[in-house]
């Protein structure tokens, strides 16, 4: 919590009025281990937000005017567990949570030093993607592994999202079906964020953990990208780390006006298989009628 307050300082003394921060950022990244049972991690999950031991942070953010995104574990109360986000304005009041919808990785004991079970320990986040009002802009909210999917920025964008917070943790080891390579996993994320930041006019905010986190190293590159898909700034170490933008309406208006003017020139007509399949199936076929009548 010392050192989140001492982020959220930081970014006020820069005149800073939004902040995100990472991932579960209350906890070590627990999926990484194996426990013989879900319930056993109960010690990584907050039951309420906020709570005693994050008051100090919403106490010290309304004071300074910050708005926040925080990642930590959530517990209800009928014992449902989520990948959460919550956004909190300025005034310290909650204004909207998300609930992680692309868990990655596996729910079974892989029997590595390593894993990633975000399969076992949560449930799909059940509330969508919510754009939430903070410092009076309109935020998207994501977590990790959505920045990966294309239907999450568009489901963002089409509610009029400026800009998207996605905290996230990226391991360099231990992860299933990505290319092991450090410097590849780097231009994949930066892929993912640049892509989806440029297909939808808007700004994206990406906070990562970094450095080593209980023996796993995490890939870093916090960074903030424009709509039209340009790094303006980036993390340059593995150290608690102010990533710094200004943000400008104006970047996105001549993408909204005519590329990407989504109300002139999307056909969700011809869009219907993104809704009706989760995998790859067959080509559907359209038979083109008519010909020349000479
Ligand atoms: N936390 C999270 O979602 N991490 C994933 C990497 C693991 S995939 C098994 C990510 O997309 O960065």
């Amino acid at each position: 919590m010392r050192r989140l307050i001492a982020l959220l300082e930081r970014a006020a003394a820069h005149g800073c009025r939004l902040v995100v921060f990472p991932e579960l950022t209350l906890t070590t990244f627990f999926p990484r281990y194996f426990l013989p049972s879900p319930e056993m991690a109960e010690k990584y999950f907050e039951r309420e937000m906020p709570n005693a031991d994050t008051q100090p942070l919403f106490d010290r953010a309304r004071e300074l005017g910050v708005a926040f995104v925080l990642g930590y574990a959530e517990l209800t109360p009928d014992q449902r567990r989520f990948n959460t986000v919550c956004a909190v304005d300025v005034d310290g009041t909650i204004v909207g949570s998300y609930r992680k919808i692309h868990l990655p990785g596996h729910a079974e004991d892989r029997k590595m030093e390593h894993q990633h079970l975000e399969k076992y320990y949560f449930e799909v986040g059940d509330v969508g993607f919510p754009v939430v009002t903070l410092a009076g802009l309109k935020v998207g909210l994501a977590t990790c592994n959505d920045r990966r999917w294309a239907e999450t920025y568009r489901v963002l964008a089409l509610q009029g999202a400026d800009l998207v917070a996605i905290g996230y943790n990226t391991p360099v080891s231990g992860v299933p079906g990505m290319n092991p390579e450090p410097h590849r996993m780097m231009e994949e994320h930066l892929l993912s964020v640049r892509a989806g930041a440029y297909q939808n006019a808007l700004w994206v905010l990406a906070a990562a953990k970094s450095g080593v986190e209980d023996g796993q190293r995490l890939i870093g590159g916090s960074c903030i990208v424009t709509p039209g898909g340009d790094v303006v700034s980036r993390a340059t170490g593995d150290g608690d780390e102010l990533v710094i933008g200004a943000y400008d309406p104006g970047v996105a208006e001549p993408f909204r006006a005519e590329m990407f003017n989504f109300s002139r020139h999307r056909r969700p007509e011809h869009y219907q298989l993104i809704v009706e399949r989760t995998g790859v199936g067959e080509p559907v076929v359209a038979a083109i009628a008519g010909g020349h009548d000479d």
